[in-house]
């Protein structure tokens, strides 16, 4: 595959003479394609992604009412985008069925960019002009403690979503596959799976990510809000009333009996934004918007693992979870 086609986080045509420096002097890996990661405050990144990250801690300032949409790969981010927008578009008096709604023009990986993928990859300075509204609303996949420094002194709100790790495997091996053109094989899954329990994949180690945010949560519950994928599935209403509570836009009682709850749980539906012109045909960093939307299914990896994979995950989550709250 041509390189230029790949999506340019994966790439490693954007590093600086210092970004290479830094690069030979950290722990390396190379995933099931061939390319080459490298480990970063205890993080694996593509060299591009880390480039990213390096000028997001150069540059990113940020402001008291910034909100920053953060996740694992593969763990309901487009969902949690899609609903933060819906959640704050009604303070302008955008309804879910506005035919101006900015949901029915772009995918939602369009509406909050990637901090470290989309608008820091190139410069320590992007031109953050289009982010003039308040609050400005960004995402990640970089773990809290990366964020550290730069957010110390922020108020900014932070809203984390989790998945079952063995689902966000299987919906990362359709993912990756579907972005390198070639066929989800079993080997391909063998060694995503190995990269996993290693703890060597992108983003990875997965429990070092869940941790940060469970920890940050703890700590702060009016800064850090912590959200499950499977909850959100279960009990959509009272998740996405949580969600509004966090961002201090509540649903008003008069909200709630005109059925706004229901309204935007289905304007942010898979099966509602996956029917959208715009998520049929779009492009983001030369990802068809088509591929963020698959199955959504709670449990999907029990068709695809193993037992012994199962029980394999099931054993490091054990470990490496342990003594934290954190349950799965
Ligand atoms: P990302 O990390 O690339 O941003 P992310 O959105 O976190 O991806 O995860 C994609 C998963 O969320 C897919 O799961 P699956 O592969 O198991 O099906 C995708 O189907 C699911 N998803 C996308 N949009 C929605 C939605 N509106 N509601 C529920 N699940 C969704």
């Amino acid at each position: 595959m041509d390189p230029k086609e790949l999506p340019s986080n994966i790439r490693e045509d954007k590093i600086s003479e210092e970004t290479k420096k830094l690069i030979s002097s950290l722990p390396s890996h190379i995933d099931y394609q061939g390319h080459k990661l490298c480990k970063y405050q205890g993080c694996w990144y593509y060299y591009n992604t880390l480039q990213g990250v390096l000028n997001f801690q150069r540059g990113f300032q940020p402001h008291d009412t910034d909100i920053i949409i953060a996740s694992y790969p593969k763990s309901g981010t487009t969902w949690l985008k899609a609903l933060t927008v819906a959640l704050l578009e009604r303070s302008k008096n955008h309804s879910s069925d506005d035919a101006d709604h900015p949901l029915l023009y772009d995918n939602p990986h369009g509406i909050i960019p990637f901090l470290e993928i989309d608008m820091y990859h190139e410069s320590s300075s992007p031109n953050l002009a289009k982010f003039s509204a308040t609050p400005r609303l960004f995402s990640t996949h970089m773990p809290l403690h990366t964020m550290h420094k730069t957010l110390k002194h922020s108020p900014c709100k932070i809203v984390y979503v989790c998945r079952d790790v063995k689902d966000t495997l299987i919906s990362c091996w359709f993912y990756s596959t579907a972005i390198y053109k070639i066929e989800p094989t079993r080997s391909v899954l063998e060694s995503m799976f190995k990269d996993l329990c290693d703890g060597t994949n992108y983003f990875g180690p997965f429990w070092e990510h869940l941790l940060s945010y469970w920890r940050g949560s703890l700590e702060d519950p009016n800064r850090v809000l912590f959200m499950r994928y499977e909850e959100m599935k279960a009990e959509p209403r009272d998740q996405i009333k949580r969600l509004a509570d966090f961002l201090g836009c509540p649903f008003t009682k008069q909200e709630e009996e005109s059925g706004s709850v229901d309204e935007i749980l289905d304007l942010c539906s898979l099966r509602n934004l996956s029917s959208l012109e715009v998520n049929k045909t779009g492009k983001i960093n030369n990802v068809d918007h088509k591929i963020f939307f698959r199955k959504g299914d709670v449990g999907d990896s029990k068709f695809f693992l193993t037992r012994e994979m199962e029980n394999k995950i099931d054993m490091v989550i054990q470990e490496k979870l342990q003594g934290s709250g954190l349950k799965f």
